[in-house]
């Protein structure tokens, strides 16, 4: 059950939320063709440091006790009346996309902050602790792939799995964590995840909807069964660099045709118009990107979306197949790949979610995501769910990307009630 917490819904302020986003949309924020404002705040860069820091600043004065692990990820603990009982956290990502709205992620992250502030403001005890998390590097699109803190904190993958992954100048991630890790020594450092440390009591993370539904259906709250399934590959293709006017075609390794001729290898497996499987080439980069010299180097990334766990790692893996019956024909190589099934959430963290949106009044319904998110690596790990607000439009990784003030304070009211539930059960 889960008592109304009309106190508590009072304590939440929706000002001082809406405040927070404006001042860290304006680390890395531009505004485009159109008058619409976005950020381009890429994970362990100095904007993310900075945002990381005023995060602190609002944090700090509270009494939350701060901590970082070794893949950055950022911690702030909220003391429970029980030492040592299993921590409830909260959380998201404060990296964005480089052509990114100002809330993906950011706002999750400020969610918890404000339902923790509102929880301490209203007097309310917990017995848990509460930790608010920011994941390390979630959107992957500086450093590929997405999600790098949550799987090392959950043991999907080994920590340094990524020290040598380079974003496309060349640099290093275990550099840039390095360099992220020295500019916050004065923040204590803490075991990683349940590698090291002990498992959480529950997880819950808001986000924004990134589609159309709840705005189309006119619904405040998205209580999120799940997660569908994603792969990506990172490919590279060596090919050998020639003048576009006299090399005879027959001799040319021309990287962009190679890397061409993967995707229509793609698109031709999935000539089934019914079926679902989606996939992305987002990411390109070509060299010496010069328009009369024939490319010597494609590096691109292919982001598979399903549902089914059948479908996106079918038997045979005729995808895996696929690429690399595409890649025979060049010297390519797949550098990097990553793969999330689809993830459940948990039965009672949904209905503590629904019943506390009801509570106040606010319409919900159950919904997938289309969209990953860190909390995927969460599932095996503890009972695990997220709480959805409407994008205007489904409009999301794009400056339009935006929900009202009131949806803000809305999510972060649910949140507050659904930590106060969950940490004193
Ligand atoms: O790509 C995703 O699904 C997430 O928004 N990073
Ligand atoms: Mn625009
Ligand atoms: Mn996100
Ligand atoms: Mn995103």
């Amino acid at each position: 059950s889960v008592e109304a917490a009309p106190n508590l819904v009072a304590a939440v302020s929706e000002s001082r939320q809406w405040d927070r986003i404006a001042q860290m949309a304006r680390l890395g924020g531009f505004t485009d063709a159109d008058g619409h404002h976005g950020v381009n705040r890429a994970a362990l860069t100095k904007l993310d440091r900075d945002s990381r820091r005023l995060l602190l600043s609002w944090a700090l004065p509270l009494g939350l006790k701060p901590s970082v692990d070794v893949l950055g990820n950022l911690f702030l603990r909220h003391e429970g009346t029980e030492p040592g009982a299993a921590a409830v956290m909260a959380g998201s990502h404060m990296d964005s996309q480089p052509n990114g709205g100002r809330f993906d992620g950011i706002w999750g992250v400020l969610a918890a902050l404000e339902a923790v502030q509102a929880i301490r403001e209203a007097g309310m005890a917990t017995k848990r602790p509460i930790e608010i998390v920011a994941w390390t590097n979630e959107e992957g699109g500086r450093f590929a792939p997405g999600c790098m803190g949550s799987m090392a904190w959950s043991g999907h993958r080994p920590p340094d799995t990524w020290n040598d992954t380079r974003d496309g100048d060349g640099i290093r991630f275990g550099d840039e964590l390095a360099a992220l890790l020295a500019a916050e020594a004065d923040i204590p450092r803490r075991p990683l995840g349940i590698v090291e440390g002990p498992r959480p009591f529950a997880y819950v993370e808001p986000h924004i909807e990134q589609g159309p539904l709840l705005e189309s259906e006119g619904l405040d709250i998205g209580v999120v069964t799940g997660i569908q399934g994603s792969r990506w590959f990172l490919v590279e293709i060596e090919g050998k660099t020639d003048h576009a006017g006299t090399a005879p075609l027959s001799l040319r390794r021309d990287a962009v045709q190679d890397m061409v001729r993967v995707i229509n290898a793609l698109n031709a497996l999935m000539a089934d118009p019914t079926d679902v499987l989606r996939f992305t080439v987002g990411r390109i980069e070509v060299g010496p990107n010069s328009s009369n010299t024939v490319a010597d180097r494609a590096r691109f990334t292919i982001d598979f979306r399903h549902p089914d766990p059948a479908v996106l790692l079918p038997k045979g893996d005729a995808i895996e197949a696929t690429v690399q019956a595409a890649l025979t024909t060049c010297r390519a190589t797949v550098t990097e790949r990553f793969h999330a099934l689809p993830a459940r959430f948990d039965a009672m963290v949904q209905d503590t979610i629904e019943a506390a949106a009801r509570s106040q009044g606010l319409t919900t319904r159950r919904m997938p995501s289309g969209a990953f998110h860190d909390a995927q690596f969460l599932v095996p790990v503890c009972p695990t769910g997220m709480i959805f607000i409407p994008s205007r439009g489904g409009v999301s990784h794009h400056p339009a990307e935006y929900s009202t003030p009131a949806q803000v304070a809305n999510g972060a009211r649910v949140l507050a009630q659904v930590l106060a539930t969950l940490a004193n059960r």
